[in-house]
């Protein structure tokens, strides 16, 4: 039988599904797409999995008045209709039937994505590896090639299309010799026989592409973007990919950022740069999505002035209002580098006349690697909800963007996401932002009911889990926003100088009196200025920034008292503790649940939730011994401290 439903990521025991088993009994599509198509193959895989349906049926039909990816659920005595804006929203509204069923949740349902980029960027190498990745290998390349189990990605793309993705880029910003030549010949074909699969499922491939190409694989020797050839070489590159991949979304590019080369050496700027491919790529509708995370990385970690935090705003905000329409700037979501813990990012309220993208990492690279449990869409929502005052009216970050950008944590392991549980960061991501709206709490308890029970003790215990995991994992590591102590370009487990003597700008700048950079404008580097004076006055005072980002916009003493009435060390001292004891909880709560949730994931977790409290209890460790070695101040408490 073709299992589908979106494969193993959603309810294996279609229990709550079979309630809806009179409505399978046929499926009438009144929409000629091939989206609609997709959705008519998925409701008669669950009938048939159901054993048959009743004597009613599904209706699917379009209203173009809902616009593009909408859709409304409404069920009948005889029949559930799924109406879509198009044949991507009839799909998502397929599959958000089917994950509500699933769920025990009502199904009647409507939703409207808010907004027209909703993207997943996967950092896949053509021999298979993953940047980052931690869910085992691509599902795309292996052997320095696109090869890929057709089975495999068009789950994927059915679970990517459940939570209304519709742009995914299959390859690495950091585009090697290989990947340089996907953009060839040799590869498209390939490229677009994988791009068929996700357009089944209303989703557009894009590569990411090496700003030098027409230089390394092009025959020419510059590829300076004001150059005539270079121009001709990326239209006419792109006439040959539309010719074979006419679905095609565009070009992601990582540029001057990291090694990877730019518009920087040739003396243009970024917008030159992006607005080159924009042009090759205009006329088919395609798009540009151009990172904004550019900085130096080659800085020297004893000149004081400079801040890697200032980067993206320094390179970007000058050229507001140059890039063409159909550039959207991809602006991580903290001026750093997907910490547990950053401020938003200023750019984020700076680009008045650009599209804008928000990028999250749901990889888990900083928070915790698929091992220690990390829900991150809290973190997210914050970022959304922030306001950055930058105009007057539409200053909140959900408001001014276009898109956002998530790089994607699935592979080719035996859970997809590696932790079974991480599946909820990837889930949560689709749905925030499809609907920035909803509730943490709301997704949270979607997930795990559609994905492993519908016990209500059961989905109590783990939506509070998940819930309290991202504060939990924050606690055991770096300290009140400061950031990095992780072990040098692994990135898992605590090394609390592995960046401090380094190139790459990461700094905490503890030493015997106090700790935190002092980024303020009277005293400090002066990044609070890029924030609109609202914020920025707030960041700027020591009495009214949140004590959860202090170290991260301050310099202070270990004596400081926070809001919460603390001392820094002894806040230090608490947090890690607590930290640690927290992870043990997890631990034990998780152990509740054999036997309530199926037995792979309970056995798989179960190990990860063992490895996480060992690492809780390192960082605890380390991090306190390392600070009351550093400052001489004993903890209150009287705890054990090395
Ligand atoms: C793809 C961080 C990661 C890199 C990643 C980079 C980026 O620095 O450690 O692996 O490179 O971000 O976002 O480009």
């Amino acid at each position: 039988m073709n299992e589908r439903f979106c494969s193993r990521f959603y309810a294996r025991h279609y229990d709550e599904l079979k309630r809806y088993a009179k409505y399978f009994g046929g499926v009438e599509s009144r929409c000629e797409c091939r989206t609609a198509d997709t959705a008519v193959r998925e409701l008669r895989r669950v009938a048939e999995q159901l054993g048959g349906g009743g004597d009613g049926r599904f209706i699917l039909d379009t209203d173009d008045t809902l616009g593009a990816g909408a859709y409304r659920i409404e069920s009948g005595e005889e029949a559930v209709t799924i109406t879509g804006g198009d044949g991507n929203g009839v799909l998502y509204g397929t599959y958000r039937f089917l994950i509500l069923a699933a769920g025990g949740f009502d199904t009647d349902d409507s939703g409207k994505p808010a907004y027209s980029l909703r993207m997943l960027d996967h950092w896949d190498n053509a021999d298979g590896s993953i940047e980052r990745g931690y869910s085992g290998n691509s599902l795309f390349f292996a052997d320095n090639d696109i090869k890929y189990d057709k089975q495999r990605v068009a789950d994927l793309a059915a679970l990517y299309a459940s939570v209304g993705i519709n742009a995914v880029c299959i390859n690495n910003v950091n585009v090697h010799a290989t990947e340089t030549l996907f953009i060839t010949e040799k590869y498209l074909g390939k490229a677009a026989a994988l791009a068929d699969i996700f357009a089944d499922c209303g989703i557009k491939l894009f590569l990411s592409v090496n700003f030098a190409a027409p230089a390394e694989i092009g025959g020419l020797d510059t590829a300076d973007p004001l150059d005539e050839r270079v121009r001709k070489w990326w239209s006419d590159t792109a006439a040959a990919i539309y010719d074979k991949v006419p679905t095609f979304g565009g070009f992601l590019v990582k540029a001057d950022s990291e090694g990877r080369p730019g518009p920087f050496t040739y003396g243009r700027d970024h917008a030159d740069g992006a607005n080159m491919l924009a042009e090759a790529v205009a006329p088919f509708g395609g798009k540009v999505v151009w990172r904004c995370f550019v900085y130096n990385c080659r800085v020297d970690w004893r000149d004081r002035s400079t801040d890697r935090a200032k980067a993206a705003y320094v390179n970007f905000k000058p050229l507001d209002g140059r890039f063409d329409d159909n550039v959207i700037l991809q602006v991580k979501n903290g001026p750093m580098d997907f910490q547990i813990r950053e401020p938003v990012s200023p750019l984020l309220g700076a680009l008045g006349s650009t599209r804008t993208a928000v990028e999250f990492q749901i990889t888990q690279e900083y928070t915790g690697q698929q091992i220690d449990l990390c829900w991150l869409v809290p973190m997210w929502k914050e970022c959304l909800d922030f306001n950055t005052y930058a105009l007057t009216g539409g200053s909140v970050v959900k408001e001014r963007i276009t898109g956002a950008a998530g790089v994607s944590n699935v592979g080719d392991g035996e859970f997809l996401t590696g932790d079974p549980l991480a599946a909820a960061n990837l889930y949560g991501f689709g749905r925030l932002i499809f609907d920035p709206s909803q509730s943490a709490e709301r997704i949270a308890e979607e997930w795990v009911r559609a994905a492993l029970t519908t016990e209500p003790g059961a989905v109590r215990t783990l939506t509070g889990m998940l819930l309290r995991s991202r504060e939990i994992y924050e606690s055991y590591t770096s300290p009140l926003g400061v950031g990095w102590m992780v072990v040098p370009h692994y990135h898992y487990g605590v090394d609390v100088d592995g960046y401090e003597y380094s190139r790459w700008g990461t700094y905490h700048y503890a030493d015997r009196d106090g700790i935190g950079v002092d980024r303020t404008a009277a005293t400090g580097t002066g990044y609070v200025k890029q924030y609109a004076p609202e914020n920025g006055r707030f960041y700027e005072s020591i009495n009214t920034c949140p004590d959860e980002l202090l170290l991260f916009f301050h310099h202070v003493s270990y004596k400081h008292v926070l809001h919460s009435g603390k001392t820094v060390i002894q806040h230090i001292y608490d947090s890690h503790f607590d930290g640690a004891d927290e992870a043990e909880k997890l631990l034990e709560e998780w152990r509740t649940l054999r036997g309530r949730v199926p037995d792979d994931v309970y056995e798989e977790a179960l190990r990860r939730f063992e490895l996480q409290l060992a690492n809780a209890q390192r960082w605890r460790d380390v991090v306190n011994t390392y600070f009351y070695r550093k400052s001489g101040i004993p903890d209150e408490h009287g705890r054990k401290i090395y």
